[in-house]
């Protein structure tokens, strides 16, 4: 495919402004139509990024566009639903996290969107922050030796419920939202899981779900790690929206912490960097983190829809990380060690 590919956004929400400043951004892509059945948020969105083909109906815009790509920002509920228009129009889809509120629902969109030809990747963009590709990096060159041990933390006291009303609102909180990041981390680190163990609680009693969750990990390779994410956590620095990595291998260690430094140890050596993500010009901090993020996924996106190559967070892929979320629920259900049965 030579030239940009032409891109429609559907959802003009919280998050979606940020997706139609990385479209901007993009090399190789632009966005020519937007729909969201708010026709305020679609009149605010459409003037803010120049947009003049604007739609209150999914189905309306994949009848009058011709478009290489769907990008889907919606919250979770409509999430099935629009992949399978956009399957039925055979138009690759990008689809926001969580891709499905259940492993049911994600398997027939995967499968769907195989048997129709269609390209699908699941927005996934944590694992794109610049902080996360370095450690990946260093654990990937060998220099810190086998991998034995991980941890991948998010712990804060920010108040997300204000930008995102909805999470205060659902029996699932923090591993269906914010947990499936840090999850999907983990695989992007350590590789896939075959058993873990979780335990969550409320501690903040204005919200329906759980708000602190604990998962203890076992990887392919005899690789442990703890995933710990928590919105009840006070610390002197607010530290959102930063995730803390801790890796150790034999021949040494890594240690991302809050301020995006990173420290490689080895025997007698040790070296300090500067992992900050860039601030973008559209971008603003704390959010700067993900926003960067956003841009890295979806420049991906657009590299892998030109060359026909299978996307890092593909819809298949995303499977796992899902499967992540809904074993550790089973597990702090029952509080059982459960098998994963990942694909
Ligand atoms: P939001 O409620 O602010 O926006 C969703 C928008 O979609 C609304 O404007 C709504 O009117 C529109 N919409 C819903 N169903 C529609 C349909 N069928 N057709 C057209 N428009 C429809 O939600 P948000 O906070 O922007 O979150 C959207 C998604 O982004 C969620 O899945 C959330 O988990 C995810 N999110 C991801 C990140 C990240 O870093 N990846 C960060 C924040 C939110
Ligand atoms: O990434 C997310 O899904 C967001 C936030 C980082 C705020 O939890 O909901």
């Amino acid at each position: 495919m030579s030239g940009n590919l032409r891109g429609a956004v559907i959802g003009c929400g919280f998050f979606a402004i940020n997706q139609l400043h990385g479209w901007s951004d993009a090399q190789g892509a632009e966005i020519v139509a937007i729909c969201d059945r708010d026709p305020d948020r679609l009149k605010i969105a459409g003037e803010q990024f120049g947009i003049a083909r604007r739609y209150t109906d999914a189905d309306a815009m994949f009848r009058a566009e011709q478009l290489d790509f769907v990008d889907i920002a919606t919250t979770v509920s409509s999430h099935r639903p629009l992949v399978e228009l956009a399957a039925s129009h055979l138009v690759p889809t990008v689809c926001q996290k969580p891709f499905a509120r259940s492993l049911a629902d994600a398997r027939a969109m995967v499968d769907l969107c195989a048997r129709a030809g269609v390209p699908l990747m699941v927005h996934e963009n944590f694992r794109w922050q610049r902080a996360i590709r370095e450690v990946k990096a260093v654990i990937e060159s060998g220099e810190i030796g086998d991998v034995f041990w991980g941890r991948v933390s998010f712990r804060s006291a920010f108040d997300v419920f204000s930008g995102q009303p909805y999470l205060a609102e659902g029996e699932r909180f923090i591993i269906e939202d914010l947990g499936i990041h840090a999850l999907d981390v983990a695989r992007a680190l350590f590789g896939e899981v075959a058993s873990l163990v979780a335990r969550t609680r409320r501690v903040n009693p204005a919200i329906k779900g759980e708000d602190v969750a604990t998962i203890l990990l076992d990887h392919a390779g005899r690789r442990t790690t703890v995933v710990d994410c928590s919105y009840a956590t006070i610390q002197a620095v607010e530290p959102f929206p930063e995730t803390i990595v801790e890796v150790d291998g034999g021949l040494g260690s890594i240690r991302l912490q809050q301020g995006y430094r990173m420290v490689v140890a080895t025997r007698g050596e040790s070296r300090s960097e500067d992992v900050s993500p860039p601030l973008l010009p559209w971008a603003s901090r704390p959010w700067h983190n993900i926003q960067e993020s956003v841009l890295a996924i979806q420049q991906h996106w657009v590299e892998c829809l030109k060359t026909g190559r299978e996307t890092e967070t593909s819809g298949a892929d995303n499977l796992n990380t899902l499967a992540l979320v809904e074993t550790a629920y089973q597990s702090a259900a029952t509080g059982r060690v459960i098998e994963v049965a990942t694909s």
